[in-house]
Formats: structure tokens, C-alpha cells, sequence
């Protein structure tokens, strides 16, 4: 099949090209993955990587448990296929891993896939490596590459519970990636890893992550000419949500500012306690999930992102292709990302004092924040989706490669 789509590629070039000699190296592939299909990270660099892999002719097949949030208009390369389990009075825990096992032989088998590509490690790695068993066994050799996105290891990964199946199963895979040097580090200190680990940055689509003029909403928010400071999370702990009011708090002290809180989870509710003791309510708006997160980007002036951990924090490199600089902690991959005192400035986990004296030097110098805003976009544009994809192409064909000769099949 594989074969067959390195031709169909060949053929495709020479007929639409007149620079053939540049196209005759694309090589089309069916390619399965495997994500989260929540709001969440892992699932959103999953859903734009399948796009864009489609968008340059690849045939993409996404498997999960539902439409993922991010793939809601036809595309001629996409196929949805989704895992559903049954619901037995007897299940206490419905088994979502082997109903995945069963739906990657089914796909990978009647759509003749060349490759599988899981995002997230737990369950999607060990529900891959025992899908390829299975395959095995009927003679047919599926290449499976893992991509690690954090929490999965940093988090979840490491619990007892789960570790020895996530390092077996990382082991077990054809190729494994992660976003950040700082999550390929990371895995080595927590797990016994014997395989290589390349490292793939996430990615931003300039296109639909720029500054947009959006004049009239920032009246709306800041009537005043406030400066308006945004965080962006899912609410959960690991975000430090508690750190954002208090920078905010801060700056709120010193000069006139809006707060902008969007995403939900569970700290939601110790926020808006914190924000009624702060005395912040009427400066700070809790505006939910909401979709168009580069509209609302668009109006900010600084972005805040205090986490504990974060592998690589894509929700700040959304921010920098905005054009708006960024007041983080130093965690994990974020420095990989936001360039001290370039793009915005880095402080130790939970330092509010220092994030908000950042804050507060940025804010009040209108020729800094401008040349922040600059270096910002200019720090995007090394993560454009059109640099990063070749990556995964290369990674995805040498994976291939790698597995047609240990096997010797045809894959
Ligand atoms: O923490 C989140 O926002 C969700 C989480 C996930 O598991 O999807 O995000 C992780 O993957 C993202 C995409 O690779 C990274 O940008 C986030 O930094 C990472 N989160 C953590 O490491 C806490």
C-alpha cells in the first residue's frame, strides 16, 4: 500500500508540477491517529497535524472516542472513525483500551493503513502495541510511532499505577517524539527507556493565529484603554490558577487592568473565591471555553502562564503569534519557547512578587512592550506548521522504512 502511494505521489507530482525533480520525493501515506478528542493539547496539536498532513494529500483517518473538538468541516483526506465500548452492567470501568485495541485492527485492516500515530502515551501506546500483535498474527506489519505531550509522563505517567506500561509500551513503539527537550529529558530521568526519543516541537498556523484588528472588543472589555492581561488554561491544578490572580492583583495595584480568564475545570471555583477576596470581580472576567481563542487573543496586551509543569505551554506560542508577549514560570519546556526577557520573562515556579515586577516594567513602557510584541511573532514563526510537518513526514517514512526491514514484509 505504502508502495502504492509512493507511486500514486509520483504520478500526482507530474502531473501538476512543472518542478518535478523538487516534487518527485513526495510520498503520500495513509495515516491513522490516534488523540484525546477534547479541548485539550494533545488533542488539538493531534487534530491540526491530520489537517494539515491532509491539506498536502496524505489520507488522514482520526480513531477516538468522539469527533475530536477540532474537525468539524468536511475534508475530501478525512476519516472519523470512532471507538465505541459497551456499556455491560458488569464493567465498572468500561474498557476503553481494548475497544481502541479493536477498532485500530479493524482500521488499520480494511483501510489498508501504512502507519499508526498515537498522541498521549496512556492508554493509546499499550492499545497500539497490542493492535499490532493482533495484526501480526495475520500477517500484516503495522508501524506504530508514540508522541509523548506531558502530562502523560510528568503526571500521570510516572504514578505507580501506570509506569511500567508506559515505559514497556514507549519501548515497544517503531518511533517515539516529544514536544519539547525538556519532556525527551524528562522521559529518560522517569522511565527505563531503550529506544531514541526525537524531538518535535508543536506548531502554530500563522494563518489562523495572528494579530487581528479587534478594536471595537478591546473598547468593549477596556472602556478606559485598561491594559488587558489574559490566561488561557483548562483550570486544573498543575496551571496555577491562584498565581494568575495574584500577579494580576499586583498590577491591578499599580495601574488601571482588565483580567481575561478563559477555559473552565476545577479550579474554577477556588479562582472566583480568590477574585471576590482580592476585591478583583469587577476588573476580572471568567469567560468560559470559548472557540475563537485567536479573536481574544487579539486584544491582549501581556499573557500569563504561572503552570507547575508544562512540556511546552502551546497555548503561549498562540499568545507570541499574536503578538503578545508572555509572564511565565520557568517550567519544563516553556523556556524552549518564551526567550527571557526577548519575548517576555521566565520566573521561578510560583514567584508572583517577580512575575508581577515583569508584568508591571512591561506594561509601563509602551516602546518595550512593542519591541516584545515584535520578538514575540518573530519567535512564532520558527514553530510555522509549514516547517514542523516535513518533521513528522521524515519521522513517519524512516519509522516505515525501519519496519519494513527488521520485518522483511512488504509493508
Ligand atoms: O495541560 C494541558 O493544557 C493539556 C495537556 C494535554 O495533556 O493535552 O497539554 C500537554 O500537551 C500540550 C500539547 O503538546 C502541551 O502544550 C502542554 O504543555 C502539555 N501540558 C503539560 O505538560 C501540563
Amino acid at each position: 500500500m505504502y508502495n502504492l502511494y509512493r507511486l500514486l505521489g509520483i504520478l500526482h507530482s507530474l502531473k501538476n508540477s512543472d518542478k518535478i525533480l523538487q516534487q518527485i520525493q513526495i510520498v503520500y501515506m495513509k495515516i491513522g491517529i490516534v488523540c484525546y478528542p477534547t479541548y485539550g493539547g494533545s488533542g488539538v496539536v493531534a487534530t491540526e497535524l491530520g489537517k494539515a498532513l491532509a491539506d498536502k494529500g496524505h489520507q488522514v483517518h482520526f480513531i477516538a472516542y468522539k469527533q475530536p473538538a477540532r474537525l468539524s468541516h468536511f475534508h475530501e483526506n478525512v476519516y472519523f472513525h470512532e471507538v465505541s465500548f459497551s456499556n455491560y452492567p458488569l464493567f465498572a470501568f468500561p474498557p476503553y483500551e481494548t475497544a481502541l485495541a479493536s477498532k485500530l485492527v479493524d482500521v488499520v485492516k480494511f483501510q489498508n493503513l501504512d502507519i499508526l500515530h498515537v498522541h498521549y502515551a496512556i492508554p493509546h501506546a499499550s492499545a497500539a502495541y497490542l493492535a499490532k500483535k493482533i495484526l501480526r498474527e495475520q500477517g500484516i506489519e503495522i508501524p506504530v510511532v508514540t508522541t509523548l505531550h506531558g502530562t502523560d509522563i510528568t503526571l500521570v505517567g510516572k504514578d505507580v499505577t501506570f509506569s511500567p506500561v508506559v515505559s514497556f509500551s514507549i519501548n515497544q513503539s517503531d518511533g517515539v517524539t516529544a514536544v519539547s527537550e525538556s519532556l525527551r529529558q524528562e522521559t529518560f530521568d522517569y522511565f527505563d527507556i531503550n529506544t531514541d526519543i526525537e524531538v518535535i516541537p508543536n506548531f502554530i498556523d500563522l494563518d489562523a493565529f495572528q494579530k487581528l484588528d479587534k478594536d471595537h472588543f478591546k473598547k468593549a472589555i477596556a472602556p478606559q484603554g485598561e491594559r488587558i492581561i489574559m490566561h488561557i488554561s483548562n483550570f486544573r491544578k498543575v496551571k496555577r490558577i491562584q498565581d494568575v490572580l495574584d500577579v494580576f492583583h499586583r498590577i491591578h495595584q499599580i495601574m488601571p487592568a482588565k483580567l481575561l480568564l478563559v477555559g473552565d475545570g476545577p479550579e474554577r471555583k477556588n479562582a472566583e473565591a480568590q477574585c471576590r477576596d482580592l476585591r478583583i470581580c469587577h476588573d476580572t472576567r471568567f469567560l468560559g471555553k470559548q472557540d475563537a481563542v485567536g479573536e481574544l487573543l487579539a486584544v491582549a496586551d501581556l499573557f500569563l502562564l504561572p503552570s507547575q509543569n508544562e512540556s511546552f505551554g502551546l497555548v503561549a506560542l498562540e499568545a507570541m503569534a499574536c503578538e503578545v508577549p508572555v509572564i511565565s514560570s520557568n517550567a519544563g519546556g516553556i523556556p524552549e519557547i518564551n526567550l527571557q526577557g526577548e519575548t517576555g520573562f521566565l520566573s521561578e515556579i510560583g514567584d508572583v512578587e517577580n512575575m508581577a515586577k515583569n508584568a508591571i516594567y512591561l506594561l509601563s513602557n509602551e516602546d518595550k512592550l512593542q519591541e516584545f510584541r515584535k520578538n514575540a511573532l518573530e519567535q512564532a514563526r520558527r514553530f510555522d506548521i509549514e516547517a514542523i510537518l516535513p518533521i513528522y513526514e521524515s519521522h513517519y517514512e524512516r519509522t516505515i522504512e525501519k519496519v519494513k526491514a527488521k520485518s522483511g514484509m512488504t509493508v
